[in-house]
């Protein structure tokens, strides 16, 4: 990976180097491709301010175009552009077909805001244009009936190189670290095969994947291209350079030029896939001469995207359904486990697959209170306390993934073959007890496009800096390191954590019961313990109540004495009180959701999952009962999102019912339903998937992906419009 540099000024475009290219400001390109010409215009006057070199040429004006009204250009351009002064047009360009010229030629005009002001009008050769219903359908169709991401993407690649007609179209795949890899491919017979391969995270530095996020396809017609300047460089509406973030005709980079040169690619056309709110991958389509596709295709391509990433987000919260079950089969037991026999450790331990097999683990290791429990295979006790004590000196988190121990801290090399993956949940916040999962190692080859570590070159002027040249394929024998942790795997580890911390906790409470002769001293562990916690006797008359607990209640009060009474004061008018009545009369016990009353409590309202058990001490014998709390802050934000999505996600785009004229309503109608079917099917299996901290994210982009596609729809069908 390359360092950024640590000079303050980022490069500006075309002069990064060595030492920071990935911070060069590309999107200040200054310049544009040649297809195409550029005008930024004054408003409301409409007088042009700054124009691509190669402007009045392609427009057929002899004279400079500064200066010049832009009626006196083309009037048909000016209305269209009128049509549009009243929109925002800051995030996604609008199009149009228009003629300009003395001999008037038919282009296609893109229109947007830059954020400092002026608008942007890019002008491209007109293309061809095809009625989108049958395209957008048929596609639509064929993706949607995909069942796992593997097919997904396959079928995603044949869309895409059909629909734009390259030679080769990739899903271009990014891990954790940013590396890629090319997970489905559809290319030319007569192409060697890229699929598999791999290209490390400094090919696209972190300011282009930012860019991406927002500006999703971008075309590149000929490697060989002579940039065009713009005139004059710096905008005189802005100040500054124009920022050309959402141009189509922007200029790329000289590096990413080079770097396609050297691999023998002539043109480019890349679709960016947004998942849950970040960059998860993109399509990327080769040819091996120059080619254009126009701004309709490339809509659709767009939109397409959006319907890929909605499916993508679906099938993987799909395989999260999968994985909480295993879980809650698991937590059954273990309840089981106490009821039966007075303790939980046999449940987990005395089958250890139970515990290894949803997480493809070979060992598992449990620290607690100073003891270890372990199942399958792991290393020696000495090496799982060090382990613990190499967690208990990392920063807190939910979770913690490693895949290369022996990277990590050198000291683990020796116990590679068992463990050099581990995925690891604490169980209390003071450090020290952890259940662990182990992988052992696997040694494989990857395979990469090129020699990763080997990123630039320094070309025949040693000043200026090149991309590797060789992609030939480079392979990587990897050693001290396991298969790679999925981000399922880290949501059932922090579910399974959760639960067997809530287990514990139980246990503890238990054993204080039946101590209650030592309560005081034994209280201790529950009273520290940050989850709300309560214990109360076989007639429900509260013993303990601990500091997490009281937290939840208005302070001025004196603390409950029944758990009635508790009910009456957290959340009176709930389930709550109902419930704790059942469990005191029939020894039910209850696991639910309760909404606190903000009035009651002083504060705003919250959700609380609350878990209710009796405690027996022989069968039909009830000791007491235990109540333990879990704010559910993470299930009201779940909660918000799926309200935000049933609100706003399915509605059509709000300009939209107005401007339609009954036949374009229509063909609106139709393909809206399809893809906001889509999004309802994907926003469904989302929320039956299990890690709550990630719905949020994911809902809402995938109702941001319903806003955008509609958006476009709109865009497409208004410049179907200008071709009647
Ligand atoms: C951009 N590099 C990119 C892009 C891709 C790649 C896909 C985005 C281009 C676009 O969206 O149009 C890399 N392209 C690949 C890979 C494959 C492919 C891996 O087809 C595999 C099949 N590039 C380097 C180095 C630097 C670099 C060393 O290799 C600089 C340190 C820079 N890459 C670089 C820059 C861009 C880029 C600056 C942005 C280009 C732009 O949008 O202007």
């Amino acid at each position: 990976m390359i360092r950024p540099s640590r000079q303050t000024q980022p490069p500006a475009f075309g002069e990064a180097d060595l030492s920071n290219c990935e911070r060069e400001q590309i999107h200040l390109a200054g310049s544009i491709q040649p297809h195409g010409a550029l005008l930024v215009v004054s408003e409301p006057d409409l007088t042009i301010r700054q124009a691509s070199a190669n402007a009045a040429a392609m427009l057929g004006r002899a004279k400079p175009l500064l200066g010049l009204p832009l009626g006196r250009l083309s009037a048909q351009l000016e209305e269209h552009v009128r049509l549009h002064q009243g929109s925002r047009l800051d995030r996604l360009p609008v199009a149009f077909r228009c003629h300009v010229g003395t001999q008037p030629r038919p282009f296609d005009g893109l229109l947007h805001r830059p954020p400092a002001g002026g608008l942007i009008i890019e002008l491209e050769p007109a293309g061809d244009t095809q009625p989108l219903t049958g395209l957008v359908d048929q596609s639509l169709k064929q993706l949607l009936a995909t069942t796992s991401l593997q097919a997904l993407c396959d079928e995603t690649a044949r869309v895409f190189k059909r629909i734009a007609g390259y030679d080769r179209a990739m899903v271009y795949r990014f891990d954790q670290d940013g590396h890629g890899q090319v997970f489905a491919e559809a290319r030319e017979p007569h192409l060697e095969a890229f699929l598999g391969i791999r290209y490390p995270a400094s090919d696209i530095p972190q300011i282009a994947r930012r860019l991406y996020e927002r500006n999703r396809v971008r075309l590149l017609v000929d490697v060989d291209y002579v940039p065009v300047p713009l005139e004059p460089r710096c905008s005189p509406l802005a100040g500054g350079e124009l920022d050309m973030s959402l141009c189509a005709l922007r200029s790329m980079s000289p590096i990413h030029i080079q770097y396609l040169k050297n691999m023998g690619v002539a043109s480019t056309l890349v679709i960016s896939l947004q998942v849950g709110g970040r960059l998860w991958g993109l399509i990327a389509c080769h040819h091996y001469s120059p080619r254009f596709v126009s701004y309709q295709v490339r809509a659709l391509c767009e939109l397409l995207a959006e319907a890929v990433a909605t499916r993508i987000a679906a099938l993987e919260s799909f395989a999260q359904t999968q994985a909480e079950l295993s879980v809650r089969r698991l937590e059954q037991r273990m309840v089981e486990a106490i009821a039966r026999e007075g303790d939980w450790k046999a449940a987990l331990f005395d089958n250890p697959q139970s515990l290894l097999a949803p997480m493809q683990a070979g060992g598992a290791a449990l620290l607690l209170d100073g003891e270890i429990l372990t199942a399958g295979e792991v290393p020696g006790t000495g090496e799982l306390r060090a382990l613990g004590e190499w967690l208990d000196r990392r920063p807190q988190a939910p979770v913690v993934a490693c895949t290369s121990l022996s990277a990590a801290d050198e000291r683990f090399a020796a116990i590679r073959t068992v463990a050099s993956g581990l995925l690891a949940v604490p169980l209390s916040r003071s450090g020290g007890d952890y259940l662990i999962w182990l992988r052992p190692e696997q040694v494989r080859t990857l395979t990469w496009g090129g020699n990763p570590f080997k990123p630039v070159e320094v070309g025949d002027d040693p000043a200026q800096l090149s991309p590797r040249r060789s992609f030939a394929k480079w392979h990587q024998l990897v050693e001290g390191t396991s298969a790679p942790w999925t981000q399922t795997d880290l949501g059932t580890a922090r579910l399974i954590g959760n639960s067997l911390a809530d287990v514990i906790q139980q246990f503890r409470a238990v054993r204080l019961l039946i101590a209650q002769s030592q309560l005081d001293r034994i209280s201790a562990q529950v009273a520290v313990c940050e989850q709300p916690t309560l214990i109360a006797d076989g007639d429900g008359r509260i013993l303990l109540i601990n500091g997490a607990l009281a937290a939840l209640l208005p302070t001025a009060a004196e603390p409950p004495r029944h758990l009635l009474e508790l009910a009456e004061r957290l959340a009176p008018d709930s389930q709550l009180g109902p419930r704790l009545h059942e469990l005191l009369s029939d020894q039910r016990p209850w696991r639910g959701e309760v909404r606190t009353d903000a009035a009651a409590v002083g504060r705003t309202p919250t959700i609380l999952l609350v878990r209710a058990d009796p405690v027996f001490s022989a069968p039909g014998r009830v000791l007491g009962h235990v109540l333990m709390i879990t704010d559910a802050a993470e299930r009201a934000s779940a909660d918000a999102a799926r309200g935000r999505f049933q609100d706003g996600a399915l509605q059509p785009h709000r300009s939209m019912a107005a401007s339609l004229r009954s036949g374009e309503a229509l063909l609106y109608r139709t393909l809206f339903g399809d893809i906001s079917g889509n999004a309802q099917l994907a926003a469904m299996e989302i929320t039956e998937g299990v890690d709550l901290a990630r719905i949020p994210a994911l809902l809402d982009s995938v109702q941001a992906s319903v806003s955008r596609s509609a958006e476009l729809l709109e865009h497409l069908i208004w410049y179907e419009r200008g071709e009647e």
